[in-house]
């Protein structure tokens, strides 16, 4: 577990920063507790209150509320969704929350004009400073406005990204054209290494270039895209980041798993709920009432709460209970007898105990509450993961 803070599910991207954990684990060895969890409560505040603020900019129609909606898994037909369409929607600077995590916002800024740009009035224009990172949208080339105003975001000492949206479109143009000969890979390279050369020839050095179709975020850059952004975060902020994450693939629900446990893990040392005998114990009555809490709360998190299931049944073309029996969390804590959840929990204590070893390489255990909300994310997990193939097989 402690190697977690650089965890293969996060791809390598830890979001504890480890110089904290080594204090967490010297302190804890030698017993001093005050400090411990103080760094602990300190790293929790942290993450609580960290606020992610993305800039998108690019031409009209270039692909930015789209991509603001999908980023936010949220359909373009949906109340809050950002509005999209081929005509100039979008004059000001609009932001749009994220549906579970208003920390989290995605800014629409308005496109920068083809004349007499200047850099630096827009970026005060459009409030510079509140953004983590810049998106410059395009779906054809960069333009030469879109350099300028990447040099000054840098200067600023600012992190952009250069997307290239509606790769899809390409694909399938290419695709009808040439039958034959086509080759999606083919394509694919030939439109980055265009945008790259472009990008060179009007003054960046050594550009990158991320290729998506918002209509398809699992496939393409987005991935790299998204690992890259979170690698770039300072660690406080990468919880969040994955938390707000689409449900699109497998690797984002384990790295959403991955940074909910470390969190579970900081919670249950600040509860100083460790003990030096391992699981023991009945799930009882109040246990169950504060298993509910986090259930649900995870089901929101991976899309497994009940809103979600009924819009995924839609599309499965299936009832609500026909999804719900392909799934455990929506029965796991619905078993008549608590005594089967408790032998249940146990064994996945001991499991869980067994691969990861002793916490903090000392024999240290947690009580009861942490297997158990460990137990809960496991299986919201798995259930998404089930969802997510169900979802990926009937298209
Ligand atoms: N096929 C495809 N269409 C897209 C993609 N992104 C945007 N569009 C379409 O392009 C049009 C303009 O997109 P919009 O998000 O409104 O652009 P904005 O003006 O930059 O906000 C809309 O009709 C979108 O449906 C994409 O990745 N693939
Ligand atoms: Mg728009």
């Amino acid at each position: 577990m402690m190697d977690d803070c650089n965890n293969e599910e996060t791809g390598g991207i830890g979001f504890l920063p480890r110089e904290k954990v080594e204090s967490i684990k010297s302190t804890l060895q030698q017993g001093r507790l005050e400090e411990t969890m103080s760094i602990i409560r300190k790293m929790i505040e942290d993450i609580d209150n960290a606020v992610l603020n993305i800039a998108l900019t690019g031409e009209s129609g270039a692909g930015k509320s789209t991509f603001i909606n999908a980023f936010r898994g949220v359909g373009h037909e949906d109340e809050n969704a950002a509005s999209t369409g081929v005509v100039e929607t979008t004059t000001n600077v609009t932001s749009y929350e994220h549906p579970e995590f208003p920390n989290v916002k995605l800014w629409d800024l308005p496109g920068i004009g083809t004349r007499n740009f200047q850099p630096e009035s827009y970026l005060k224009q459009v409030s510079f400073s509140r953004y983590d990172f810049f998106l410059i949208i395009s779906s054809s080339r960069f333009r030469v406005n879109d350099v300028k105003l990447a040099q000054k975001i840098r200067g600023m000492g600012k992190k952009f990204y250069f997307v290239r949206t509606k790769v899809d479109i390409d694909l399938y143009n290419e695709k009808k054209s040439k039958p034959k000969t086509f080759k999606e890979e083919n394509v694919l390279q030939k439109i980055k290494k265009n945008c790259l050369q472009h990008l060179q020839d009007i003054g960046i050095e050594e550009p990158q270039v991320y290729l998506i179709s918002s209509f398809e975020l699992e496939s393409f850059d987005f991935p790299k895209l998204k690992d890259d952004f979170a690698k770039e975060l300072p660690e406080h902020k990468r919880h969040v980041f994955f938390l707000c994450l689409p449900n699109i693939s497998n690797n984002i629900i384990d790295q959403k798993k991955a940074v909910i446990q470390q969190r579970i893990w900081l919670e249950a040392l600040k509860a100083g709920a460790w003990a030096i005998v391992p699981f023991v114990g009945v799930i009882k009555g109040e246990d169950i009432a504060l298993l509910e809490k986090y259930l649900t709360n995870y089901q929101r998190i991976f899309g497994v709460d009940d809103a979600t299931l009924c819009k995924i049944s839609k599309t499965l073309k299936k009832s609500s209970e026909e999804v719900k029996a392909l799934l455990k969390s929506p029965h796991l804590l619905t078993i008549k007898k608590h005594k089967n959840i408790s032998e249940k929990f146990l064994k996945f204590a001991e499991v869980f105990c067994s691969v990861n070893g002793g916490l903090l390489a000392a024999p240290l255990y947690f009580r009861k509450s942490y297997y158990t909300q460990l137990y809960c994310l496991e299986t919201v997990a798995n259930d998404a993961k089930i969802l997510l193939s169900k979802l990926c097989s009937s298209v």
